[in-house]
């Protein structure tokens, strides 16, 4: 196994609208960051990913890019983003940025000039078709035809996601250079990698064909098993591992793909070190169990969680390394997946917390954090429509209500999936704290004691144990290098698993009731010192309790 710092690292996803608004505008902006970077610091993590700051016009958030080379207005300037970047070396960190590059902004000045002349080079540089009908039924992400007319053009253009997301021909070389171009800027400027945004999705089959409606109705969208990993998919990554992420002394910046639809085995094409296309991959099964979708409200079961990567790691081999993650800003928050109605009850929404945080940091992986996990995050109770802003769920509820399906029962679809949940601004003290002005969504109420500041003051939060459990990672080879052993993986809600360090010195048992019962402790007691947890290891384990212990020699 070789070592690299991104297998060592923990991440820390911002959505930098949300996270700290520094001029009083609402809106979360890079000065923000930087205002709570020691913060961050304190809480041990090392590497910043950073949701996108480029400039766009927000049909989706920043997931729209206008320009490549520029930061938003809202976020701040070029001189505000180098700082950051010096900000976290300074301090020992990294970060990376989010590269959105399946597709551009209506607005970006490519699209700009393909509209103008279909037929020149940047005409080439979109999915453009002529045609009475959408050239096929391929169906976008945020609701109807990922097909639209652009009448000044006489052109249908492809947009898996919002109408104004126009999908990038990557079957053009131009294309292809402009990315690994842009890839490079970022890089002379310090950044040490991106996070790519659907990027399984960018080689699309040959002659675009009719998506099998079987298969659409199943997952939801016609047309994705033409693109979810398409021919040259595995090659337009290598070729811009080499030509945008390796520096001419062969460092290289950490390619992290974001790959909605891929599985154990198409995950490991990806980003197996023998492969030379990306670093990590996001495996978006751990989110749902089979047959649910996000829409669903439904409990989340723990043990499915610890099932999921027991068998994800089983199934791996000494050329991969995973990513593990349980939030991020397109998913409603974890905890209130597990408890529902009883998210706010606070024994059991620390208990799950920690026991999330516990899996997150003691399995082998690459552990990404998403900002508010620390602090126990919960769902926020919407009210209506009109405090939403995001354009899926929007599009979502707009489309339920034309299918007929009733007002109440959609609503309850956008009440349990909404990314909007996990996009409220970051609490920072009791009552906000995220901005002096009208924050740009609804300000998170947490309830009492989850701000980040009572939080960091109370020595048994949430918080505090994802600072001790970051900090033992670090500290012991056995959490990131070392072997690991599962014990029981769930059965009766018991959960128990050992890491070994590297030179054998060193063994550790973590066990998890994941179940909101107590439960019998499974495995017999020995002489342990408990790191995480209640002072001893007694007969029974109190709901949701987790346990990282060092064993002791006998
Ligand atoms: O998301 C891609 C994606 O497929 C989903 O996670 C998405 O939120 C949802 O499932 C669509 O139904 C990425 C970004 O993370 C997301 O914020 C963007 O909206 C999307 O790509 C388009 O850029
Ligand atoms: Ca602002």
């Amino acid at each position: 196994m070789t070592s690299a710092w991104w297998k060592e690292a923990v991440f820390y996803q911002i959505y930098p609208r949300s996270f700290a608004d520094a001029n009083g505008d609402g809106i979360g902006d890079l000065a923000g960051v930087i205002s709570r970077l020691d913060y961050l610091a304190w809480l041990g993590v090392d590497c910043l990913w950073l949701s996108p700051v480029f400039d766009s016009p927000n049909e989706d958030m920043g997931y729209d890019v206008r320009d490549y080379r520029a930061i938003m207005a809202e976020m701040g300037t070029m001189a505000d983003m180098d700082a950051l970047i010096a900000g976290c070396h300074n301090r020992g960190m990294r970060i990376i940025l989010d590269l959105v590059a399946n597709h551009t902004s209506e607005q970006h000045d490519w699209f700009r000039k393909a509209l103008a002349d279909p037929d020149g080079p940047y005409g080439d540089y979109y999915v453009l078709r002529r045609g009475t009908t959408p050239p096929n039924n391929w169906e976008s992400f945020f609701s109807g035809s990922a097909w639209r007319y652009f009448d000044e053009a006489d052109r249908w253009a492809l947009h898996l996601f919002a109408p104004g997301q126009l999908d990038l021909n990557w079957d053009n070389p131009a294309v292809r250079a402009e990315i690994a171009d842009i890839v490079q800027f970022w890089r002379a400027k310090g950044i040490d990698g991106f996070r790519m945004d659907v990027t399984n999705y960018i080689s699309k089959a040959p002659g675009l064909p009719e998506g099998n409606e079987f298969i659409g109705e199943l997952i939801g969208f016609t047309g994705i098993e033409h693109y979810f990993y398409g021919p040259k998919l595995h090659d337009y990554l290598a070729e811009l591992r080499r030509d945008g992420f390796t520096s001419p002394d062969g460092e290289g910046g950490i390619m992290v793909g974001e790959t909605p639809g891929i599985g154990v085995e198409t995950g490991r094409l990806l980003s197996g070190a023998d492969r030379a296309a990306l670093d990590l991959v996001f495996n978006f099964d751990v989110l749902e169990p089979p047959g649910k979708i996000r829409w669903d409200d439904y409990r989340y079961d723990l043990a499915y969680l610890v099932r999921f990567y027991r068998d994800y790691l089983e199934r791996i081999g000494s050329n991969d390394w995973i990513a593990l993650f349980v939030e991020n800003h397109d998913n409603p928050r974890m905890i209130s997946k597990v408890l529902g109605q009883a998210d706010r009850d606070p024994a059991l929404r620390d208990a799950v917390g920690v026991l999330i945080a516990t899996v997150q940091l003691t399995l082998p992986g690459t552990p990404f954090i998403f900002q508010g996990q620390e602090v126990a995050s919960v769902n926020q109770p919407f009210a209506d429509l009109s405090e939403l802003r995001d354009v899926e769920s929007i599009n979502h509820y707009a489309k339920l209500i034309a299918d007929g399906t009733s007002p109440a029962d959609a609503w309850a679809e956008i009440l349990a999936g909404s990314r909007d949940h996990a996009r409220t601004p970051i609490a920072w003290e009791p009552g906000g704290g995220f901005t002096i002005g009208t924050p740009w969504l609804a300000q998170s109420d947490p309830g009492p004691g989850y701000s980040v500041a009572e939080q960091r003051a109370n020595p048994d939060s949430v918080l505090n144990a994802y600072r001790e459990l970051i900090a033992l990672r670090r500290a012991h080879p056995a959490f990131v290098y070392g072997d690991v052993t599962f014990l029981a993986s769930g059965e009766r809600g018991y959960a128990a698993w050992l890491r070994t360090s590297p030179d054998g010195t060193e063994r550790w048992l973590i066990e998890l009731n994941t179940t909101g019962k107590a439960i019998p402790r499974r495995i017999a007691d020995g002489p342990c010192e408990i790191a995480l947890g209640p002072p001893t290891r007694g007969e029974r384990m109190r709901p949701y309790e987790a346990v990282v212990a060092r064993l002791l020699p006998r």
